[in-house]
């Protein structure tokens, strides 16, 4: 019986180090210089801005709820890059100058005014 159980052991633990690795938040793999962006998720399914800037680069960004209903970050055209809240969740992405729209991906939440525009420059 001990000797069935060890490679089951093994594999809940290797599959617990997989989900703490947190790739699916960082797209770029990219270390911060200076630029960070805090945006605050609300329960009227707004964010705190209708417009962010940021500096071209790497930009360190942290996602915080000031509500209690899951949301989620995510920048149009820039797969990979993926915040869930919860409490609070940080992640890097590497942007060119441009202007970037930022939504919740949960159902009805764009729509009902989750999005900004990220101004980079
Ligand atoms: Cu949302």
């Amino acid at each position: 019986m001990r000797r069935t159980l060890l490679p089951i052991a093994a594999a809940v633990v290797l599959a617990a180090l997989a989900a703490c690795g947190g790739s699916d938040d960082d797209a770029s793999g990219c270390t911060p210089i200076a630029d960070e962006l805090t945006v605050l998720a609300q329960d009227d399914l707004k964010f705190d801005a209708e417009s962010y800037d940021a500096g071209a680069g790497c930009i360190e960004v942290t996602y915080e709820n000031t509500g209690s209903i899951a949301h989620t970050l995510l920048i149009k055209e820039q797969s990979g890059f993926k915040l869930s809240i919860g409490d609070t969740d940080v992640g890097t992405v590497d942007l060119a100058d441009g202007t970037y729209v930022l939504y919740c991906d949960i159902a009805g939440h764009e729509a009902a005014g989750m999005k900004a525009d990220l101004v980079v420059s």
